[in-house]
């Protein structure tokens, strides 16, 4: 058997664990979930809030590790929620999110996954950036986590996130398109 490569995943959310270690398993990346708690910080920018959360982590925790900041960002609402996904989700919800958007007719929007990434002591941050476009939904359409039920990606077939199986979502998603950055670099190293 080839040797696996052990990466920690340092998340609060298992949803994400289990779809990145699927999409590592082709890049002999045997992923290993670190459940830490982290300050994470207010800021415009994921790479900035993605950097801080790692920095963070790495003071005590000397293995490959990274973590990831994703954001939604909907053009008709000049990019809200964008940063603040997380609490925009735990606060307005899909719901609300539908009914912020109702009667309009750009339903254009982007999911964007930022990864910070540090091999050892002595390596610098590496970041891993995966967008994928697409059109937010009149309804909730499918059982899915967080946005899911909301995101149609222009590169599928009409169907949102939510109702597609974890592996079809894999194929185009924001956060493959970073992982598959990740996995390519560590291919080389
Ligand atoms: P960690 O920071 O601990 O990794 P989190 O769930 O808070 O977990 P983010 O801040 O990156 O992660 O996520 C921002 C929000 O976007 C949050 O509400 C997620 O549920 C949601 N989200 C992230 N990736 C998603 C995806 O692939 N599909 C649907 N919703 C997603």
């Amino acid at each position: 058997m080839i040797n696996m490569q052990r990466v920690y995943f340092a998340t609060g959310n298992p949803h994400k664990v289990e779809e990145a270690k699927l999409i590592l398993r082709d890049y002999n990346v045997e992923l290993m979930h670190l459940n830490t708690q982290r300050v994470e910080i207010q800021s415009s920018d994921l790479v900035e809030i993605a950097v801080y959360s790692l920095n963070q982590i790495v003071k005590d925790f000397k293995q490959p590790v990274f973590v990831e900041d994703t954001g939604l960002f909907i053009n008709s609402l000049n990019g809200f929620p964008g940063p603040f996904s997380s609490y925009v989700f735990k606060t307005l919800g899909n719901k609300g999110i539908i009914k912020l958007m109702k009667g309009e007719a750009d339903r254009n929007a982007l999911f964007k996954t930022v990864i910070a990434f540090k091999e050892s002591d002595r390596d610098q941050i590496k970041i891993f950036i995966g967008e994928t476009l697409g059109l937010i939904s009149e309804e909730i359409r499918g059982v899915g986590w967080g946005y899911d039920p909301l995101f149609i990606p222009l590169e599928g077939d009409g169907r949102t996130y939510a109702e597609m199986s974890l592996e079809e979502k894999n194929l185009l998603s924001h956060r493959f398109k970073a992982l598959k950055s990740l996995g390519d670099y560590l291919r080389k190293v």
